[in-house]
C-alpha cells in the first residue's frame, strides 16, 4: 500500500440524525473507488463500517467506525458516526481527529434533531461541514429538495449553499451538475458509482447558471480582488474559484451542499473528487494545541510537575511524533484496537512510543488502518493521518503517545453523565465471577458505560446513556463474555446533602482490659453549593488533635457520608470543619479518631436539616403538531418544567427539565401519546431537592442504613 504524505490524506467524519444513510453511503463511497468488489449493504451486515454484531442485529450504529477510500492519489479517511441521539456523544468525538464532517441529511426528512446536534458540535471544533443531501433517489425527494435546503438555511445560515444542482427525470435521480465546472455527472443508478462527464441538460441551463453565479457572488463576498474580477468579467476563472472555494469551506464561510445516493450509488464518486479538493488536508491546519506539564528540574533530573502550559504542535512529519488515541475497540480475535491520530512527526511499524500519562512504552507492531473490521498493514502513517494498533498494553482512548522526553497532552473530548442506571444481577455464583472483569473490558471500548455497587443494597449497578445502550451491553456481555446477567428495574442515583448547619462532638471510648480506645473530636458541618461534593477543613491549633489523626478523622466521616443518613444514599455538597478534640497518650489510635469522626458527622447531621436529592434530565420530545397538548399535560404530572417549545414544519419540539424518577419508562408512554410517531432524548443536567412528600416515601422505603455508632 503507497505511503500517503499529510497533504494526500483527507479526515472525514460522516455525521447525521440515525438512519440518514451515512453507514451506506460510506459503503458506496468505497465501492465508486473500487476498494470493495460490491455495494455493501447494512441490511445484510456487507457494509464495511457496520461490522459490530449489536449495531447490525440493532440496525444502527452505536460505535464510531474507520474506513479509507484511494482515490486519484489522496487518502480520504472516514469515521462513520453513531446517529441515533443517545450515541451522539461518539459523533462528537470523531470530530477531534478530523478535518471536516459530512453532514448527512435524509433529504425527504429534511433537517432532524441529530443533524442540529451534530452541527453544533462541529461547530465547537471549527470543523467544515459539507452537507449532503441523501436519499435522492427516494420517490418523495426530488419535491423535497427545495424545502429541506430553505430548513437548512433557516437553521443554518445563508452560507448554506448548492455546489450541485441535482438532475432529475423519469428514471430518477440520475446524477449531479457541477456548479464549479459547469459540468453534468451522469450515473447507472444500483451501478459502480462511477460518473460519465456531459453537458448540462437543455432544461437545466438556466438554473444551473443563477445557481451558478449566486455561488460565485457568496465565494467572492468579503474578498476584494474577487469582488473586482467578478465585476469586470462578470465571471470568476475557474481556478480561482476553485482556490477560494476551497479556502472559504476551510474556514467556515461556506457550507456546500451535494446531492447522492448511497443505495442507488448516484453521485458518489463526484464527492470523492469534492472531497479531494476541497476538504483541507490535515497539514493546511498548520498547528494543534496541546498542553505540557512544566518540570520542574532539580540536578538534572526531572522531579514533580510544576504547572502546565499551552504548547502548540505542527502538524508536520519533521516534528517529534505525537499521536492521539480517539477510540479503542475489542476485536474479538486480534482483543484490543486502539484508532489514533498521528498529529506530528512519522509513525513507523514497530516504533515503540511513549505513553505520557501512564509511564509505560508500548510497541507500535503491526502498524495498519482500517478498512471497516480489517486491519490493512502499513509501513508508516505521516503527520495528519489515522491509524489502527492492536495489542498496546496500557493505552486507552484519551491518551497522548509520542517520542521520549517530547511530552504533551492533547485534551480528551469530554463525555455526558450516565442518563439511566440498572441494577443488574449475575445468574449463577460463576457469573459473578466473570461480571466485573467482562465489564471492565467493554468499559475500555465505551467510556459512558459506568459499573458499581449500590452502597444501600450492595447490588451491582450499570449505568449508561439509556435503555437501548444498557441491552446492547447485557448483550455483549453473553455473546462476547459468556457471562449472563438479569437486567432489574432502572435505579435512580439519589443523593443526600444537609440545608443548615450543625456542630457536634464525636466521642470513641472503650476499655476491653489491656489497651483501651479514645478519640475525640468537635466539628462544624455547613452546605455548599450544589455539585462542589465534599471540603474537609482542618481548624485544629495548638495539637487538640495530633496531626498524624486528622486524616483518620476525615476519613471516617467520608465513609460514613458515603453510606448516607437518610436513604442510604451518599451526602454531598457539603464542608466539615475540624476545630477541637482531644486525646489520650496510650489509647488514641486511627480506629478510634475514625469512629470519632464518624459520631460526630452523624450527629451533625441530625442538626443540619439533612434532605434529599434528584437528578433532574434535560428533556428533549418531538413529537406531531396534534400531540402537543397531550405532550404537556404528561409533563406536568412527571412534576417536568417546560423549558421551551418550538414548531419545525409540523414537527413540535418540546424542551424541559423533568426527574429521573419520572422518567423511567418514559419511551412507552410516548409511544403511546403519539402512536409511535414521537422520539425523545435526554441527558443528566444537576441534581435538585426531592419535593417533601415524595422524599418521605423515599426514606420510608429505604433499608434503613445500619447504625455502626457507639459512644
Ligand atoms: N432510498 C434510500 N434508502 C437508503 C439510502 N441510504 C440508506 N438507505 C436506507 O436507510 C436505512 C438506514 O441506512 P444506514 O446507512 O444504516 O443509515 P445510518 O443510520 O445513517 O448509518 C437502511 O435501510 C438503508 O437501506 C439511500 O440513499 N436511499
Ligand atoms: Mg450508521
Amino acid at each position: 500500500m503507497k505511503s500517503y504524505q499529510g497533504s494526500e490524506i483527507r479526515n472525514v467524519a460522516v455525521t447525521g440524525h440515525s438512519h440518514c444513510g451515512k453507514t451506506t453511503l460510506v459503503a458506496a463511497l468505497l465501492h465508486a473507488a473500487k476498494m470493495t468488489p460490491q455495494l455493501g449493504r447494512v441490511e445484510d451486515g456487507s457494509a464495511a463500517t457496520a461490522y459490530d454484531e449489536e449495531d447490525v442485529s440493532r440496525r444502527m450504529t452505536m460505535q464510531n467506525a474507520m474506513a479509507f477510500a484511494e482515490w486519484n492519489g489522496v487518502k480520504v479517511n472516514f469515521v462513520d458516526t453513531p446517529g441515533f441521539h443517545m450515541f451522539v456523544h461518539e459523533a462528537r468525538s470523531a470530530m477531534l481527529p478530523v478535518e471536516a464532517t459530512l453532514v448527512v441529511v435524509n433529504t425527504p426528512n429534511g433537517p432532524e434533531t441529530v443533524t442540529g446536534s451534530v452541527w453544533k458540535y462541529a461547530e465547537e471544533f471549527n470543523l467544515p461541514r459539507v452537507l449532503v443531501l441523501n436519499q435522492m433517489d427516494h420517490p418523495r425527494a426530488a419535491a423535497a429538495v427545495h424545502p429541506t435546503l430553505e430548513a437548512l438555511r433557516d437553521r443554518f445560515g445563508r452560507s448554506v449553499i448548492p455546489v450541485q444542482l441535482p438532475i432529475v427525470n423519469g428514471n430518477g435521480f440520475e446524477g449531479v451538475v457541477d456548479l464549479v465546472t459547469m459540468q453534468a455527472f451522469t450515473y447507472t443508478p444500483g451501478g459502480d458509482g462511477a460518473g460519465k462527464i456531459g453537458e448540462i441538460p437543455a432544461a437545466m441551463q438556466a438554473d444551473a447558471k443563477a445557481a451558478h453565479e449566486a455561488l460565485v457572488e457568496l465565494v467572492a463576498e468579503g474578498k476584494d480582488e474577487l469582488m473586482e474580477e467578478f465585476f469586470a468579467e462578470g465571471t470568476i476563472p475557474e481556478q480561482h474559484l476553485i482556490t477560494a472555494l476551497h479556502e472559504a469551506i476551510r474556514e467556515d464561510r461556506i457550507f456546500p451542499v451535494l446531492f447522492a445516493s448511497g443505495l442507488a450509488n448516484v453521485g458518489t464518486d463526484h464527492l470523492l473528487d469534492f472531497l479531494k479538493v476541497y476538504a483541507p488536508a490535515p497539514i493546511e491546519r498548520e498547528q494543534v494545541a496541546a498542553r505540557a506539564v512544566l518540570q520542574a528540574v532539580a540536578n538534572g533530573h526531572a522531579v514533580e510537575a510544576d504547572g502546565e502550559e499551552i504548547v502548540m504542535r505542527k502538524v508536520d512529519d519533521s516534528e517529534p511524533v505525537a499521536v492521539y488515541a480517539f477510540k479503542t475497540m475489542t476485536d474479538p480475535f486480534a482483543g484490543r484496537i486502539t484508532f489514533f491520530k498521528v498529529f506530528s512527526g512519522v509513525v513507523r511499524n514497530d516504533a515503540c512510543l511513549i505513553n505520557y500519562a501512564r509511564r509505560g512504552q508500548e510497541r507500535f507492531a503491526h502498524l495498519s488502518i482500517m478498512q471497516g473490521r480489517t486491519a490493512v498493514p502499513v509501513s508508516e502513517l505521516h503527520a495528519g493521518d489515522l491509524g489502527a494498533v492492536a495489542k498496546l498494553k496500557d493505552t486507552l482512548t484519551g491518551d497522548t503517545l509520542g517520542d521520549k522526553g517530547q511530552e504533551i497532552f492533547f485534551e480528551p473530548v469530554s463525555l455526558p453523565e450516565p442518563a439511566m442506571t440498572y441494577a443488574i444481577e449475575p445468574k449463577t455464583r460463576a457469573d459473578e465471577d466473570k461480571l466485573a472483569p467482562a465489564v471492565h473490558k467493554l468499559m475500555e471500548e465505551d467510556l459512558l458505560v459506568r459499573f458499581f455497587r449500590d452502597p444501600q443494597t450492595n447490588e451491582f449497578l450499570i449505568a449508561g446513556a439509556g435503555q437501548p445502550h444498557i441491552e446492547a451491553i447485557v448483550s455483549r456481555l453473553r455473546k462476547r463474555y459468556h457471562t449472563e446477567v438479569t437486567l432489574n428495574a432502572p435505579k435512580v442515583p439519589y443523593r443526600e446533602t444537609i440545608r443548615g448547619r450543625g456542630d457536634a462532638q464525636g466521642r470513641h471510648k472503650k476499655q476491653t482490659g489491656g489497651h483501651g480506645q479514645f478519640g475525640d473530636c468537635k466539628i462544624r458541618i455547613e452546605p455548599l453549593p450544589r455539585g462542589t461534593g465534599f471540603e474537609f477543613v482542618n481548624d485544629i491549633f495548638g495539637g487538640a488533635i495530633p496531626r498524624n489523626f486528622i486524616p483518620a478523622v476525615e476519613k471516617g466521616i467520608q465513609e460514613s457520608a458515603a453510606r448516607g443518613y437518610l436513604a442510604g444514599y451518599p451526602v454531598v455538597d457539603f464542608r466539615v470543619t475540624l476545630y477541637d478534640g482531644s486525646y489520650h497518650d496510650v489509647d488514641s489510635n486511627e480506629l478510634s479518631f475514625k469512629m470519632a469522626g464518624r459520631i460526630a458527622f452523624r450527629k451533625c447531621m441530625e442538626q443540619s436539616k439533612p434532605a434529599l436529592l434528584e437528578p433532574i434530565m434535560r428533556v428533549e420530545i418531538e413529537a406531531p403538531d396534534e400531540c402537543a397538548g397531550a405532550l404537556m399535560g404528561d409533563l406536568n404530572q412527571r412534576r417536568g418544567r417546560v423549558q421551551g417549545m418550538e414548531t419545525r414544519g409540523s414537527t413540535t419540539v418540546v424542551r424541559a427539565e423533568v426527574p429521573m424518577s419520572e422518567m423511567l419508562s418514559y419511551g412507552q408512554s410516548l409511544t403511546a401519546m403519539t402512536q409511535g410517531r414521537g422520539s425523545y432524548h435526554m441527558e443528566m443536567d444537576h441534581y435538585d431537592l426531592v419535593p417533601q412528600a415524595i422524599a418521605e416515601k423515599i426514606i420510608a422505603n429505604a433499608k434503613h442504613p445500619q447504625e455502626e455508632d457507639e459512644e
